[in-house]
């Protein structure tokens, strides 16, 4: 090879490149193995749930659609008691409670850890004192007392950005460089996590897809996921069902599992640790393909 051709050489990291990557999740009782991708099951028990509309809104219909993500393979199960749909009202913390804990009680002796979507510390406290292992807050322990409730725990957590509030992030979302924007929020909130005593085995990220986000943003970040795997927690990825997957293809919400599946996978082969999902069994096998291909010893 010439000089000049070794020096134009581009340098190009190996997939593998986990270096400051923690292998487990920490997660309550549970230790979860990263070496091979995992599915988030969602369990919406919201009766404004956009993409299942309210079908799980019952505590049973809830627990029992909750062991079926399990029977197919579900890592984590995410329980989600307020909608954060765009355009969603909140909703006062004790309805959330109501909704969520029953379901919290039925499940919390399965062979999965239960994770609670919520920005409430008090829904955080109260789910983890009733057996929930991880919280998933799309504002990244933003609330007061977030971080102390999470830090008194041996819990994981999910810190998620966005950009806005539900109500209303999708109206103009605006970003100069949206990759470098979101790292670095996110970078802030592990920072602080740390800060406050949560350590790095029990942390994941997630850009938050939707979340005060354009179509061109979360194509961009998708794109770019790997940058956010070099924060050194594992990243995890939420497409399943998104109203960008809509304006790709055309489908309506219940017509999306070939584009989400499309999704989950370009974020696996991106970096990302776990991908969030409403239809299990399909991501399972996706990732199964995935997994073979990239076992090659
Ligand atoms: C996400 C979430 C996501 C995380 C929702 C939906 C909307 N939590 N909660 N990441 N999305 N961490 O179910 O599509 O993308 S609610």
């Amino acid at each position: 090879m010439t000089p000049a051709a070794r020096e134009s050489k581009p340098v190009i990291l190996p997939r593998s490149t986990f270096i400051l990557m923690p292998a487990i999740l920490r997660c309550g009782r549970f230790s979860l193995d990263l070496s091979r991708p995992l599915v988030m099951g969602v369990v919406n028990v919201t009766p404004d749930s956009f993409s299942d509309g309210g079908k799980f809104s019952s505590p049973e219909a809830a627990v029992a659609h909750a062991r079926r993500l399990i029977e197919e393979g579900a890592d984590i199960v995410d329980l989600g008691g307020e909608s954060s749909r765009p355009g969603a009202a909140p909703v006062p913390v004790e309805e959330e409670l109501a909704r969520i804990l029953p379901v919290v009680r039925a499940l919390r002796d399965e062979r999965v850890p239960l994770s609670v979507d919520t920005t409430k510390p008090e829904v955080m406290r109260r789910a983890l004192a009733e057996g929930a292992a991880m919280v998933n807050d799309i504002t990244a322990l933003g609330a007061p007392g977030a971080l102390e409730a999470v830090a008194g725990s041996d819990c994981a957590v999910c810190l998620m950005h966005m950009q806005g509030e539900p109500r209303t992030m999708q109206a103009r979302p605006v970003y100069d460089d949206v990759v470098r924007e979101v790292r670095q929020f996110l970078s802030a909130r592990v920072t602080a996590a740390g800060h406050a005593g949560v350590a790095r085995e029990r942390i994941v990220v997630d850009p938050g897809f939707g979340f005060g986000k354009t179509v061109d943003h979360n194509l961009e970040l998708l794109r770019h996921l790997r940058e956010f795997a070099a924060l050194g927690v594992p990243v995890l990825a939420g497409w399943s069902r998104k109203s960008s997957l809509g304006q790709l293809t055309g489908r309506p919400a219940q017509d999306r599992l070939a584009a989400s599946i499309a999704a989950a996978l370009i974020a696996v082969q991106n970096g990302a640790s776990i991908v969030r999902a409403h239809d299990v069994a399909a991501t399972r096998d996706a990732l199964a393909v995935w997994q073979a291909v990239e076992k090659r010893n």
